[in-house]
């Protein structure tokens, strides 16, 4: 996964407003963030609202986002299900349509032991050759230092997205299992100090919604203009603190909308921004 670095939005996937997949607003929003200059893509996570689709619409939007991305960037597909026979099958359609990893929160629901979550990867890595970026998430359970190690010594494992709300363990895993193993922090918000904990890349919502800032901290980190990239970043949690107020992936798509960007609507339950609601939360941003 070496090649696989720098600011990877956690892609939205586009739907129409009846909820279906929409291929034009899809490759709208790939196009627009490759002119931006994003360092590679990741799909159907939570942001891509993966847990909301089924496993041939998840197919669709790697298809649609693999042909427009064209191999320009590296391409990450959240494979993850509860099931491992399900997350099998994604991952193996991910390795066919020409991915350049998978990922995968651990299966969670039930009370999932350490040994279910080893099996879960091992079984997913044995089935593909594509590396598997293990996704460390607070809804799933935050996996502990243990249990990383352990997952890190399955052949295929090559890394993990780590977006949990403290980064000390960034430089712990680095230091612990090699830095070759990836790191890829996980909040937007702290984007600065993920970075600066080791991390190799990061991988966000907002990157949809404003790439060029984190492009900028992540230039400025690597310069180590640190003042500076800490005052794009505070500009930046200001914007993610009031979309954070509503449902927020409909924030992101109606303010793309604004920038003339077609990305469309969010799928039930999550709730559209329209009408009356769409002008206020315009004025508020240009506040
Ligand atoms: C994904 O799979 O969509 C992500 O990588 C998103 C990571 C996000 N964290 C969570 C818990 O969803 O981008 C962050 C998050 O939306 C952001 O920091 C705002 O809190």
């Amino acid at each position: 996964v070496k090649e696989i670095k720098g600011v990877i939005p956690a892609l939205m996937t586009v739907f129409d407003e009846n909820e279906n997949v929409y291929e034009k607003g899809m490759r709208e929003l790939v196009s627009y963030l490759l002119k931006e200059g994003v360092e590679g893509f990741y799909l159907t996570g939570s942001t891509g609202e993966g847990f909301l689709m089924n496993e041939s619409e998840r197919k669709q939007v790697v298809e649609i986002v693999l042909d427009e991305v064209g191999g320009r960037v590296p391409v990450i597909v959240h494979v993850g299900a509860i099931s491992t026979k399900i997350s099998i099958e994604l991952a193996r359609h991910a390795e066919a349509a020409g991915a350049d990893a998978i990922s995968s929160v651990p299966p969670f629901y039930w009370r999932f032991t350490p040994e279910h979550i080893f099996n879960y990867y091992k079984d997913i890595s044995d089935a593909v050759s594509l590396p598997m970026i293990v996704y460390n998430v607070p809804l799933a359970g935050i996996m502990g230092l243990d249990l990383i190690k352990r997952l890190a010594s399955i052949d295929g494992v090559k890394g993990i997205k780590f977006t949990a709300t403290s980064h000390h363990e960034i430089s712990m895993i680095k230091n612990e299992i090699g830095n070759e193993f990836m790191v890829y922090s996980g909040a937007d918000e702290m984007a600065v100090s993920g970075l600066l904990h080791g991390a190799d890349g990061i991988i966000g919502s907002f990157y949809n919604l404003m790439p060029e800032m984190f492009l900028k901290i992540s230039q400025l980190v690597k310069e180590e203009r640190l003042t500076e990239a800490m005052a794009i970043q505070k500009e930046a949690v200001s914007i993610i603190m009031y979309a954070l107020k509503k449902d927020y992936y409909s924030v992101m798509k109606v303010a793309l909308r604004w920038m003339g960007v077609d990305a469309g609507y969010v799928r039930r339950p999550f709730m559209n921004i329209q009408g009356k609601e769409e002008e206020e939360l315009k004025a508020g941003f240009i506040d």
